[in-house]
């Protein structure tokens, strides 16, 4: 058996320990190396790890980095499925293997050094000097070699081979991108006699006092000492125990970490501290005795350029728009991240499931036979990843649960991981998504169940239960988020959960954003890969927006002249926030004033008095906000955290009778009951057995190809007959003009499920420039809407399209009240509602069959006119690509509606 495909974990490694910050000599090895591809292990050359191999024709590829994304070779994008046969611990001839040769200059020689490699995908053999250090697998982990003994003062060479495949492979089965390479850093660190080699701070906080304890094991029975001048603590042995009156506690919320330094003769270690105890007691995970609410993500490392080979400022990136947008955590799917994202949790402030680098999810072809997780043939490798993960990152207070991993089944081998992790790591719970009878794991989680299902568990008692995994955000959704969370306010047992997924991976490919099957690879998963909440250049999709309002930790509402204020977080008061109120007519600020709140413990509620407010002409809403007083890490003073809006006033029904303008169409108005299937549309929703995808129904009844014909023409009044090929027609519609308003009735002949019901205008392409009185900025689709609210907005038509890496439908703007499309000249359109059911207008570029034709953004090519639609209902958004459909409340259908608005002409420039 090669040693690329033998079960074990490879072999020469030192024993795994904490990432430490050390004052030692530290070479950084990142640069540009030497680099040659080849298609077979057999076709790599033979001795490149020789000093005097003669590497001079070869190719200069930057490391950290996955060498396919610098041109060598093909990313390979799957999901469950393996990209190779399921023929354990074997892997195809075609193995593509990379040889890396770094030249490096060495003053003096380093005795004690290591050679550290924070990540290699998937399998390294690594040689210095010539000499061979070892093999190492576990992608996502660190790995160490003594290289001491073959360093020397002047150049030296060290030479990596890196197979794209190997045993290792059938651990690493995660829903992402296959990129081989060396895509973390490598350095080389010396190691004085004398010196650290590994420390694991214990503090815990526990009725208001802090409890420490470091221990450090040093080489040569040398002493290390701790000091932590904020805390009076000066040059205490490691090992003993200290209880601590005065400290304050870490929490994600009041991230206050101590600065210490653990010190023997030769050597220096900072440390940053956080003290906190986590536990399960009376059936719920509490930090500090206080429950918590989890507001996570999923977050895969990825980067449209870089893959995971992020560059510097990405993960401090993601944790500044996680703050930003409420998320309180974060799972580490599926596999220790970067170390210094670690760092910036423990700095900013976020709760962490770390989770080991182990997924065994495509042996479900196999129907589970010889799974990893269970085979005793890969005990050693299992138990390899574990320790690993927990001796890197065992000093992050952030980190208050340990993941054995994703989508591994079940069996014995994670029961021997459990054993190990508890063992060595009292301190923290553990998480096994596969575990649902509570074999080891602490914490009850599942993925994507739905609502109903959540709720149930509610109800019942036992372990804390958490979602792992929800909302899918593939496309444009996920709908259903506050239905969730309101189960989790409802039920103390349901403590929150992790949406999936953080980011889009999209790579760029040229001008346009790539997914399965843009490189040619003969088996993929399509698009499955983009399911974001930011997409690829980590601007925030909608469903960022809508989550951020429905997870906010502070809970506004007005009711007649009472405010009433809800402190959701668990550690901390109020008194960092300030709050506003701004009362608007018709969309415009007409008057903005500070609202003095006492102080607000967490967990509780106060009310308080609102000021009188003026009488308004128009439509008038109050909104009342919280805001940051002060700056803080994440943000700036007067970022907002929540807010609510309440109506004060209805609107006045004005006439303004003026000719309509019916000469700015293209087209006459007609019925539209399609939409460009979204995502989740195409899919069957996983919850119902036997479910078809609502697209599929759609696309069945015909909605997709319309045909009118005009039974009726009368003064003012147009009746037509709807319906599609090959079925009986499906309505009625009446279509009437009275002095300015436009009348549309729907009379259906037999009840259906549409996916819209509305018109559709063609008009001219320049009337591109939009202003609006109603719900925005964003979009706003029935069951994804909360983010939206009432004001007077502005944008382009092209500012409206939402840019889906995978053209959809998109660009909805509710509750319109009214809205004008003008030109350049200031001339055009204006649409008020008058009558019916709420109004939603969607606008661009292209025709819905065009949007629902293209599969990249660069293929929707402007046409000679704008689309605009002016809808009564759409069908929600749901979860189904990964989940729920839409909830039965959000899905539509067909029904006898009417509902009046008014076309006038937008005369010129001078507009108030
Ligand atoms: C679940 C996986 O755990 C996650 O990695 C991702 O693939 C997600 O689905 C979908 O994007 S597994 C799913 C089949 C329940």
């Amino acid at each position: 058996m090669s040693y690329y495909e033998d079960h074990s974990p490879g072999y020469g490694a030192r024993p795994a320990r904490a990432r430490l910050s050390t004052d030692a000599p530290t070479l950084d090895l990142s640069g540009d190396w030497r680099f040659h591809l080849a298609p077979t292990v057999a076709l790599a050359p033979d001795g490149f790890w020789s000093l005097d191999f003669d590497d001079s024709s070869w190719d200069v590829l930057p490391v950290p980095s996955h060498w396919p994304l610098h041109r060598y070779g093909i990313p390979t994008y799957t999901n469950i499925g393996f990209p190779f046969p399921l023929d354990p611990p074997y892997v195809p001839d075609e193995n593509p293997t990379g040889d890396h040769r770094l030249r490096f200059h060495l003053d003096e020689s380093w005795p004690g050094a290591v050679l550290r490699f924070e990540g290699v995908d998937s399998c390294a053999r690594v040689w210095l000097n010539g000499h061979e250090l070892g093999v190492s697998r576990g992608s996502r982990l660190p790995v160490e070699f003594d290289a001491g003994p073959w360093l020397r003062a002047g150049t030296n060479m060290l030479a990596v081979r890196v197979h794209q495949w190997s045993s290792g492979s059938y651990l690493e089965d995660q829903d992402m991108w296959w990129l081989p390479g060396i895509f973390r850093e490598v350095s080389l660190i010396a190691r004085p006699a004398g010196g650290i080699e590994d420390v694991f701070v214990h503090a815990d906080f526990d009725a208001g006092r802090g409890k420490l304890r470091v221990e450090a094991l040093t080489r040569d029975d040398a002493v290390a000492r701790l000091s932590v001048p904020s805390l009076g603590i000066e040059g205490v042995p490691a090992g003993i125990e200290l209880v601590l009156d005065q400290v304050d506690p870490w929490t994600a919320e009041t991230p206050r970490l101590y600065d210490a330094v653990l010190a023997t003769e030769t050597e220096r270690v900072a440390l940053r501290i956080g003290f906190r105890t986590v536990e399960v007691s009376d059936d719920l995970l509490r930090v500090n005795g206080t429950p918590l609410r989890l507001s996570g993500v999923n977050r895969h490392e990825h980067h449209p350029d870089h893959g995971r080979a992020l560059p510097p400022g990405t993960a401090r990136e993601d944790l500044l728009l996680m703050k930003r947008h409420n998320i309180n955590a974060v799972r580490t799917s599926h596999y220790p991240p970067h170390p210094e994202f670690l760092d910036l949790c423990d700095e900013l402030g976020m709760w962490v499931i770390l989770e080991c680098d182990l997924e065994t999810h495509g042996f479900g072809f196999s129907d589970w036979q010889g799974n990893p997780a269970d085979d005793p043939a890969w005990t050693d490798a299992c138990l390899d990843r574990i320790r690993r993960t927990v001796e890197r990152d065992k000093n992050h207070p952030s980190i208050i649960v340990w993941s054995l991993g994703n989508e591994s089944g079940s069996g014995r081998n994670l029961d021997a991981m459990a054993e190990w992790t508890r063992q060595r790591d009292p301190g923290r719970l553990i998480h096994d998504e596969g575990d649902h009878e509570g074999r080891h794991s602490d914490v009850y989680s599942r993925m994507y169940l739905p609502h109903a299902e959540v709720e149930a568990i509610g109800r019942s008692a036992g372990r804390p239960f958490i979602l792992c995994e929800y909302a899918h955000a593939m496309g444009n959704g996920p709908g259903g988020l506050a239905e969730y969370q309101e189960l989790f306010d409802r039920y103390p047992r349901l403590q929150g959960g992790f949406l999936w997924e953080w980011i889009d991976q999209g790579l760029r490919q040229g001008e346009r954003i790539a997914y399965g099957g843009d490189f040619g690879e003969p088996y993929h998963d399509g698009t499955f890969v983009i399911d974001g909440l930011v997409f690829p250049d980590r601007r925030p999709s909608p469903g960022l927006i809508e989550l951020k309002k429905v997870i906010e930790p502070v809970r506004l509402s007005v009711d007649g002249d009472r405010l009433t204020v809800t402190n959701l977080y668990g550690f901390r008061d109020l008194s960092s926030l300030r709050f506003e109120l701004e009362l608007s007519s018709d969309g415009v600020p007409v008057l903005s004033k500070a609202i003095d709140v006492p102080i607000v413990e967490p967990g509780e509620t106060v009310e308080v008095g609102l000021p009188s407010l003026p009488e308004v002409d128009g439509e008038g809403w109050l909104t009342v906000r919280a805001l940051l007083a002060t700056d803080e890490p994440w943000a700036t003073a007067g970022h907002e955290i929540a807010w609510t809006q309440r109506q004060v006033r209805k609107p006045l029904q004005t006439r303004v009778p003026e000719p309509v303008t019916f000469d700015e169409f293209v087209s006459i108005p007609r019925v539209e009951l399609w939409r460009a299937p979204t995502s989740n549309d195409l899919q069957a929703a996983m919850t119902e057995p036997g479910a078809v995808p609502v697209a599929e129904q759609w696309r069945e009844a015909g909605l997709h190809r319309l045909q009118h014909r005009v039974i009726e023409t009368r003064n003012g009044h147009l009746r037509t007959r709807v319906g599609s090929a090959p079925h009986p027609p499906l309505l009625t519609a009446d279509y009437s003009w009275a002095s300015e308003e436009f009348t549309v009735r729907i009379e259906p002949d037999r009840p259906l499920e549409i996916a819209r019901l509305g018109i559709v205008l063609e008009l001219p392409s320049d009337l591109d420039q939009v202003e609006w009185f109603g719900l925005g900025p964003g979009e706003a689709y029935p069951d994804s809407r909360t983010a939206s609210r009432i004001g007077r907005y502005r944008a382009t038509v092209d500012e409206l399209q939402t840019p889906y890496v995978v053209p959809q439908e998109n660009g909805a703007r509710a509750g319109i009240r009214w809205a004008e499309l003008t030109r350049a000249d200031g001339t055009g359109l204006r649409i008020e509602a008058v009558d019916g059911p709420e109004l939603s207008m969607t606008v661009r570029r292209w025709s819905t069959e065009a949007l629902a034709a293209a599969k990249h953004t660069d293929e929707l090519v402007p046409s000679d006119r704008l689309y605009l639609h002016l809808d009564v209902g759409h069908y929600g958004l749901g979860s189904a690509s990964c989940g729920p459909g839409a909830l039965p409340a959000y899905r539509l259908e067909l029904a006898p509606t009417v509902w009046t608005m008014r076309f006038r002409r937008v005369a010129g420039p001078s507009r108030g």
